[in-house]
């Protein structure tokens, strides 16, 4: 009994994250997206506008604090990410895009760790829900990989919060055989 309830509750859950995600109200950033949007962000680093340094000089300076998010404009767990990240410290430049394939298809993240959003930081590669913690680990330690993910959208990973936690991993690519860089 206990346990039935517990089910359908995660399954809620689950649904109303999903739908959070595919349906959330469009982003409010400003402009449209254009293929300008997908360059790396090395190179918008070197071309800061006149008299309005500040973002892109962290970029250029500070390229470990600067997450460089790809994200669809309807995704509402990617925004919650990116709140979390934020809170969490890390300056975050936001690119909206209407399909993120190629993106994630040059960033090299296996199709089996693939979620929603794909961002990039110190070198690295950060795709999906992985926690601050993680991230700051990764570039503290900078093991010999492309990048880390969270496959599948796991209630309780920063942007995905829900009535319960799912377990999940934190997994390792581009190095080889994918580990498990930090369970959840
Ligand atoms: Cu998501």
């Amino acid at each position: 009994m206990r346990i039935d309830t517990q089910i359908r509750l995660a399954a809620a859950a689950a649904l109303l994250g999903a739908v959070a995600c595919s349906t959330s109200k469009q982003s409010e950033s400003a402009g449209g997206v254009d293929s300008a949007a997908v360059q790396p962000a090395t190179a918008s680093a070197v071309a800061p506008a006149p008299g309005d340094s500040t973002p892109r000089a962290a970029l250029a300076t500070k390229s470990d604090s600067v997450l460089v998010v790809y994200k669809t404009p309807t995704c509402g767990c990617c925004k919650g990410w990116v709140s979390k990240m934020k809170e969490a410290g890390f300056a975050v430049e936001v690119h909206d895009l209407p399909d993120l394939t190629q993106i994630k298809k040059k960033a090299g993240v296996p199709e089996d760790l693939q979620a929603c959003h794909t961002a990039r930081i110190g070198g690295y590669v950060v795709e999906g829900h992985v926690p601050a913690a993680d991230i700051r680990r990764l570039l503290a330690e900078r093991p010999k990989v492309t990048g880390i993910g969270t496959p599948g959208m796991p209630v309780g990973s920063p942007g995905m919060e829900g009535a319960f936690k799912d377990r999940y991993d934190v997994m390792t690519f581009g190095g080889g055989k994918q580990t498990v860089f930090a369970s959840h």
